[in-house]
């Protein structure tokens, strides 16, 4: 099945020469040899395009001798080894990555030349592979960077779907989506491993066997088919994999006499639904179908993955006598992103037991012992539930084991903490609810799970104090907190080359790119004319890069002499975009009642927002919608010129925050204190030396310790207080402050148009009929949003202040590093150690 497979080997031969990073000819040969000997374009033709197809083919060269070596190495040495099991990757694109992580980029940079193109055009011509929707998919993918440059021995699993997050397009009408083929050609990168299928069943039922033993037969099977897409490290042979699967059914069930009878569709009927499983990312989940398919999706990771683990375990087993599968943990981590992978226990119990044929206490303490838990959230509708009569039709087993899990976990309860007895229904994995029956899967992964981490202090503190409390109390040491990290090379030294060279300079090595922690180097020269004076130059660089993206992509002409204030994440109430729109609003009010005089002292501002709402998420729209109309009007009023520009940025990904982000002087994080659970673009915009506007939430906490307090602008209720303020909020105890009457009065004049903005402004009253009554507190943190804006402007107006501020953002970035993160995570919850290819 694996790497290490049994039968027949390749003899081997001495390997071909690749290139090394002085050896431009060889390079431009090898991306020749690509464009003329591959399978893809006529071969007398080199359009960027073909010519960015065959560069990445000759790069992958590269991987794969890595990748083959790689796992040569963890094949022969069997150590254990981390799989990292999640719904979603946000990969974007690969080549600057691989290519810088090779060190071949001059390299690159030169034969490309030699062959007519600049590295930059052929660059540019990669599409985004978004696998994932915002922060929980693009950490996964800062992870297994992390993993690779470390050298552990790890795998990421996924899914590979045919249309990833969809492409946004602003009309008038607002936000509009359109389905995302980033496979339309083929992906240069992926390898499919047409020898390592595995079966994947549903439906079907539960037959007791003779011995006690049940089986699960019948329904319908589906075949697994990988795909490896190679992930190389820094300065680091080891290349591992993501390895993401793909659903398929033999040709067998093809049925050939109802096709011959013109039956079209029942004869690929089979073909058309397992299409269907790895169609698009996240499908509707509104209606009941779209909901079996999002189980689907989870199983069929979960199954495939497991079946994949299981026969690389055994490939290293000595052949002769029984497998001691006690072993099994000090071989094999699995963690689980979030609840969307919690079929991983169910499913390794049922291989354990039905195929291996463990007890279920033996088969329990396996489970345990292998798998760990993050948790991202703690809004109560993103926390999984499982309708019990939805999972028992689609999986019969699972849901026995289920139900098995829920049983014995009551009795421990009983046995161990009689006192927590009245506990016990709210702790339960099901909840038995008459009119609803469902599985509550975080509650599944907490009970399963060795370790439960949140993803930053604050997050983990409110897991142990309100959401997981009662869990807290029967299992304090599972509970753990491994705050968030982003890869250096990707969010600093690829995306602002700039700026890298910079730092090197100064810090008098280049080290800190796989140990950031000496960025605190920088702090000694934060008072230097010389380096304020380069780090100026280079942020006005990545600013004029950025303002020639955003005028080709909207019209909208930006001066790059002014701030640049960016909020770029899902749009989400939580988020509170709207926050800012509102303050944006206000702002533009005040500048209209100025005298000429009065706005010679504005600080000229250039307010970014980009993001994409779920199709479905009406609120969400409406916001962006109000963001583009209030840009319509602002950036066409002669009396503001250059001094308000207000842009909508469209299709926000990954590769655009690459370019947004070393661009970005102020960056907003703005959530309602308590509800985001880290967040990870405020790690990204410190780094590259953007200030942050931020409330005390999520990994903004740890940030403002890290880079000082006089650095960061804060403001806002605190999460302690969030409970009572909405209560007072209910209550009608909260005195709104005149200047939020006065934005949403504004809006309601009309001056942005004529579109319904009620729904939205109506979730802001304290007795909304949309909303939950400003459930987000928005009238409560405006007053303290609007002011602490005037000190950011004030502090902008002195730039040698500003500089040093910025300096010092980068400087104090160290921890937020994902090879930090990833080394606890290794050592505390994996138990797993370096495995380098020599
Ligand atoms: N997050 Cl549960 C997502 O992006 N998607 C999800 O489905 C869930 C969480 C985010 C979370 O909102 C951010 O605060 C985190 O920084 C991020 O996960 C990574 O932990």
């Amino acid at each position: 099945h694996n790497e290490g497979a049994k039968g027949k080997a390749l003899k081997t031969v001495p390997p071909i020469a690749h290139p090394t990073p002085d050896d431009a000819f060889g390079v431009a040969a090898n991306i020749q040899y690509h464009a003329q000997y591959g399978p893809h374009f006529s071969p007398f033709k080199f359009e960027p395009e073909q010519a960015f197809y065959a560069t990445a083919e000759s790069v992958r060269d590269s991987l794969i001798q890595r990748w083959n070596d790689t796992y040569a190495h963890f094949h022969k040495t069997d150590p254990k080894q981390t799989y990292y099991i999640s719904m979603e990757y946000l990969q974007g694109r690969a080549l600057t990555n691989a290519i810088g992580n090779l060190n071949l980029t001059d390299a690159y940079g030169s034969a490309l030349m030699k062959l007519g193109y600049d590295l930059e055009t052929i660059v540019e011509q990669e599409r985004d592979a978004a696998l994932g929707n915002g922060g929980l998919g693009r950490l996964a993918s800062c992870f297994l960077d992390s993993m690779a440059t470390l050298s552990l021995p790890a795998w990421g699993y996924g899914l590979r779907y045919k249309y990833g997050l969809f492409s946004q397009r602003i009309t008038k009408k607002g936000q509009e989506e359109y389905a995302e083929d980033w496979l339309e050609k083929f992906s240069p990168w992926e390898i499919v491993r047409h020898d390592v299928v595995h079966p994947v069943r549903f439906f079907g039922e539960v037959q007791p066997q003779k011995d006690g033993s049940r089986r699960w037969v019948g329904g319908e099977v589906v075949q697994a088919l990988a795909y490896d897409i190679p992930i190389p490290g820094y300065q680091t042979k080891n290349t591992i994999s993501l390895r993401v699967w793909e659903a398929k059914v033999p040709p067998q069930q093809f049925d050939l006499y109802a096709f011959n009878a013109g039956d079209y569709v029942k004869a690929g009927d089979l073909h058309a639904k397992a299409n269907q499983i790895c169609a698009v990312l996240y499908p509707g989940d509104a209606t009941e179908e779209g909901k079996l398919l999002r189980l689907k999706q989870q199983y069929f990771l979960c199954s495939a993955s497991l079946q994949d683990i299981m026969a690389r375990f055994k490939e290293r087993r000595p052949t002769k006598g029984p497998i001691n599968w006690s072993e099994f943990p000090s071989k094999v981590a699995v963690q689980m992103n979030d609840t969307h992978p919690t079929l991983a226990v169910p499913e390794l119990m049922r291989i354990l037991m039905d195929e291996e044929g463990l007890g279920w206490d033996e088969a329990w303490a396996v489970t345990n012992k292998t798998v760990a838990y993050t948790n991202h959230t703690v809004l109560p509708e993103a926390l999984e539930k499982w309708s019990q009569t939805v999972m028992g039709k689609l999986l019969p087993r699972h849901m026995e084991i289920i139900t098995e899990i829920d049983k014995q976990f009551q009795a421990f309860v009983r046995k161990t903490r009689p006192d927590m007895e009245s506990k016990i229904e709210s702790l339960r994995v099901l909840d038995n609810n008459p009119q609803k029956p469902v599985v509550r899967m975080a509650h599944l992964c907490v009970v399963s799970s060795h370790a439960v981490n949140g993803v930053a202090q604050l997050h983990s503190d409110i897991l142990k104090e309100d959401l997981f409390a009662d869990f807290f109390s029967l299992w304090p040491e599972k509970f753990q907190n491994k705050t968030n990290g982003v890869t250096p090379r990707r969010w600093l030294r690829f995306c602002s080359p700039e700026l890298s060279t910079i730092i090197t300079k100064w810090l008098r090595t280049d080290k800190w790119v796989t140990n950031l922690d000496l960025l605190t180097g920088l702090r000694e020269f934060a008072d230097d004319k010389q380096l304020h004076k380069e780090w100026a130059e280079a942020k006005l660089q990545n600013k004029i890069r950025f303002a020639q993206y955003l005028e080709e992509k909207t019209g909208v002409k930006i001066n790059p002499n002014s701030m640049f204030d960016t909020q770029i994440k899902r749009i989400h109430e939580y988020k509170r975009q709207l926050l800012n729109i509102l303050g944006v609003v206000y702002r533009y009010k005040k500048m209209k009642e100025m005298s000429a005089e009065e706005r010679k002292k504005v600080v000229p501002r250039v307010v970014m927002l980009g993001g994409k709402a779920f199709a479905t998420y009406d609120q969400a729209k409406r916001i962006v919608k109000l963001v583009t109309d209030v840009g319509a009007v602002v950036n066409n009023d002669p009396e503001i010129g250059d001094l308000l520009k207000v842009v909508f940025i469209p299709n926000y990904n990954v590769t655009v925050a690459e370019l947004a982000i070393p661009a970005s002087e102020l960056s907003q994080h703005i959530s309602t204190a308590g509800m985001e659970a880290s967040g990870t673009s405020n790690m990204k915009f410190a780094l590259n030396g953007c200030l942050i506007i931020g409330t005390l939430d999520g990994a903004n906490v740890e940030i403002r310790e890290e880079i000082g307090e006089e650095n960061f602008f804060l403001f806002g209720a605190r999460a302690d207080d969030v409970p009572r303020l909405r209560k007072e909020r209910e209550a009608g105890q909260f005195k709104p402050d005149a200047r939020f009457e006065e934005a949403k009065a504004y809006i309601r004049t009309g001056v942005f148009g004529e579109y319904d903005y009620e729904p939205l402004l109506d979730s802001l009253e304290g007795n909304s009929g949309y909303g939950r009554g400003d459930y987000f507190l928005v009238g409560v943190d405006f007053p303290s949003y609007i002011d602490c804006q005037k000190e950011v402007d004030e502090a902008y107006k002195d730039q040698d202040k500003w500089v040093k501020m910025s300096i010092l953002s980068t400087a104090g970035s160290g921890k937020f590093s994902s090879d930090r993160t990833i080394a606890q995570y290794a050592k505390d919850i994996w138990n797993i150690q370096e495995c380098r290819v020599p």
